[in-house]
């Protein structure tokens, strides 16, 4: 037996809680069968259904487009994401599953309300440079909170953002790009991307979280290792990013505050409206009551293959110790 395993197993009699601490202390993952906190277990499943969630319901703004796009080769492009985006859902559903809550109790708290799903879905894709700016500042602002997540604490969060961060990162690219044909197109299509950029970037950058002071979780979180870096460092971040990547587009940022911060290194940025962000994360977004109802309505209309595929399961499973 390695030696620190026998380090952790000897304390662990003594003192879970301190075994537990000590292992993500020491950066080691924490597995399903692993003793872990009560808490630990609950933010998880909070989070990480949370985040499932947001894949699932992000993937409406967009498949609002897939008959509409301007060509075969973009509409490929957006199937191929919208597809990804229901596989990072079910990575995560799955990965939610080790810690003891079923799908069925997730899609439950999804459809009552109870669970949240990121603010940003709840905003309305008007034009064709929307899909082009959810792929770059959403995905862009997913991407920053998501790679510190493959350090995350739990293994198989960890494991699954591994891949979505893969994808994620190509979505980014695929959206920066179709703005950069726009931005290079007329008048008109040059005014549609500024529009969508008007439209999306406060919102995008509200989907980190409120600012570090009014986060609930953040300072546990942080202690267990399941958040690696604050609301507010991703957030900072982000904004360096796109700052920079704005100017390769000829566009602007809608925010008159921001700016060059020579003596911190990072560009200072406005006050984002936090009653916008409690008011669509509270259910009265543009589109919340709309996202809702479309995936209650998928559940419902779903019933029959779910009920299907339990009837093939459950006569495999027959002919199987029927053989035996
Ligand atoms: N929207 O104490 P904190 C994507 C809630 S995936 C709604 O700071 P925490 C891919 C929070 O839940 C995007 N609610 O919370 C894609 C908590 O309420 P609760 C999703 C929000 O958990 C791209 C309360 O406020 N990504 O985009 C939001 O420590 C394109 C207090 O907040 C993830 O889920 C919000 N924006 O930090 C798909 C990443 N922010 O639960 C399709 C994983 C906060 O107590 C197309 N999650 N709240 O009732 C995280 O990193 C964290 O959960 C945070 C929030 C950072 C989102």
């Amino acid at each position: 037996m390695p030696k620190f395993v026998a380090k952790f197993c000897y304390m662990s009699i003594q003192n879970p809680e301190k075994i537990f601490q000590d292992k993500v202390d020491a950066e080691v993952r924490i597995e399903p069968k692993d003793w872990m906190p009560e808490k630990y277990r609950q933010t998880l499943i909070r989070q990480i259904s949370q985040h499932a969630h947001s894949e699932i319901v992000g993937m409406l703004p967009e498949g609002n487009w897939i008959s509409r796009a301007p060509s075969l080769k973009r509409k490929q492009i957006l199937i191929a994401k919208v597809q990804d985006e229901a596989g990072h859902g079910l990575y995560l559903y799955s990965a939610a599953e080790t810690l003891g809550i079923t799908r069925d109790q997730m899609y439950d708290q999804l459809h009552s309300g109870k669970a949240k799903y990121s603010s940003i879905f709840n905003y309305p894709t008007l034009n064709w440079a929307d899909m082009g700016t959810v792929g770059w500042l959403v995905d862009g602002a997913a991407i920053m909170n998501q790679v510190p997540l493959c350090r995350t604490s739990f293994g198989p969060y960890s494991r699954a953002m591994i891949r979505v961060c893969k994808e994620e990162s190509f979505h980014q690219r695929q959206g920066f790009e179709a703005l950069l044909v726009l931005s290079k197109g007329n008048p008109d299509q040059r005014a549609m991307v500024q529009d969508a950029i008007d439209r999306w970037w406060w919102p995008s950058l509200m989907m980190f979280g409120p600012n570090d002071s009014e986060s609930l979780h953040s300072e546990q979180s942080m202690k267990w290792k399941i958040k690696r870096f604050s609301n507010d460092e991703l957030r900072q971040r982000f904004v360096d990013m796109v700052a920079e990547q704005v100017k390769l587009l000829g566009m602007t940022l809608p925010d008159p505050d921001l700016k060059w911060n020579e003596e911190r290194k990072h560009y200072d940025f406005g006050t984002i409206n936090w009653d916008e962000f409690w008011n669509v994360v509270n259910g009265n977004g543009p589109c919340n009551k709309q996202r809702l109802d479309a995936r209650k309505n998928a559940w419902e209309a779903g019933a029959w293959v779910r009920e299907a595929a339990q009837a093939h399961a459950d006569k495999r499973i027959n002919r199987k110790q029927k053989a035996a």
